[in-house]
């Protein structure tokens, strides 16, 4: 009867996170395990819209992104994701080979996100967890399977598929059966928290996460400090920030924490450089705005690229973006946008 009563097909919307205490570093590849826990914010207001379709009695999987068709025999991720899916639903007792001879199940993905993915805004978590929360939907998989599912697909992918401040746990084990995001605080915890992001560059990056990632494991030597010493207390500082609401002490974890992200980079050999001086510029003027408000209430983080996003207070909002502009001179279009969202 179960079996009757699977769907065909299922549409979801899943945001987007960025990440205030930073993954960087994975101890196996394959599974996509990370050396260190991590623990982000997830952006609500930028998503994928994704529908994933059960093609049954077809050859091969078939993905489209913003209506580009995806090469699938260039990334492991997506075949991955969908075999450990369909290994999870076998073991529920569905027998492709039964019903549908050795043909077997395959998967039709489109996905559009609201965003434009050449902003360097993690794009793929979105993707990914999209993909993983649609399966989900399709085959009634639990929460933690279908979590570990979308860090096949990307690391980050599984901080997308909850709401609000999420934690990634690294664990310990080599299956990674105990590598999976759970919730600190639901989205309600401090509704007054804004996240503004600033595109200077949308070149697609030079070396990109995975390889970068790779590179900081073979040779930074402050890699395992980091991940063994610092994050872990990094984390509960910021936990326990976010319960108090204690602004101030949330901002320069934050900050802090990009800036040793970057550190590791350039500590890498050959160094990986993601800021350009605009960057510099832009954590200069946070520097200088905090200074001038004579408190700290903006925090800026970077991720494998030179773009800024910032998180700060709503009621920061609009004093942040007119000093910003200032300084930047921003394009009006996109000044207007934001204070329609968020004033
Ligand atoms: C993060 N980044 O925590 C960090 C900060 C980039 C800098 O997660 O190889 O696309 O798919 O696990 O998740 C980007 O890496 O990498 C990332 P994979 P992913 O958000």
């Amino acid at each position: 009867l179960a079996m009757l009563m699977e769907k065909n097909s299922v549409t979801v919307e899943v945001p987007i996170n960025i990440a205030l205490i930073k993954y960087w570093g994975k101890r196996d590849e394959e599974l996509i395990l990370p050396l260190n826990d991590s623990v982000s914010l997830t952006v609500d207001a930028l998503f994928a819209r994704t529908t994933v379709t059960v093609l049954k009695g077809a050859s091969e999987h078939e993905v489209s992104v913003n209506g580009k068709l995806q090469d699938l025999t260039k990334s492991s991720r997506y075949s991955r994701l969908f075999a450990e899916a369909l290994r999870q639903r076998r073991k529920r007792g569905h027998n492709e080979s039964e019903s549908n001879g050795s043909v077997g199940v395959h998967f039709k993905v489109t996905s559009e996100t609201n965003f434009p993915t050449c902003a360097g805004l993690a794009s793929s978590a979105a993707g990914f967890g999209a993909i993983a929360l649609a399966l989900q939907e399709l085959f009634s998989f639990d929460d933690v399977e279908a979590n570990r599912m979308a860090r096949l697909g990307s690391g980050s992918a599984c901080r997308s598929m909850l709401g609000g401040l999420v934690r990634w746990h690294a664990g310990e084990s080599d299956d990674g059966l105990d590598s999976y995001a759970t919730q600190l605080f639901d989205e309600s915890e401090w509704p007054s928290l804004r996240s503004i992001v600033f595109v200077f560059d949308d070149m697609e990056k030079k070396v990109g996460s995975t390889l970068g990632m790779r590179r900081s494991v073979e040779t930074s030597a402050l890699l395992p400090h980091r991940a063994l010493v610092v994050v872990p207390q990094r984390v509960e500082k910021l936990s326990k920030a976010f319960e108090e609401r204690d602004f101030e002490t949330l901002a320069t974890v934050i900050m802090q924490d990009s800036n040793q992200f970057h550190a590791i980079c350039l500590d890498s050999h050959p160094p990986l450089k993601y800021l350009s001086e605009s960057s510099w510029d832009f954590m200069v003027m946070v520097q200088e705005f905090n200074d001038s408000m004579g408190a700290v209430l903006a925090a800026y983080t970077f991720d494998a690229g030179p773009n800024a996003c910032v998180f700060l207070e709503k009621t920061s909002v609009a004093n942040f973006i007119k000093f910003a502009n200032e300084r930047f001179c921003l394009p009006q279009k996109g000044l207007d946008e934001v204070r329609e969202d968020y004033e």
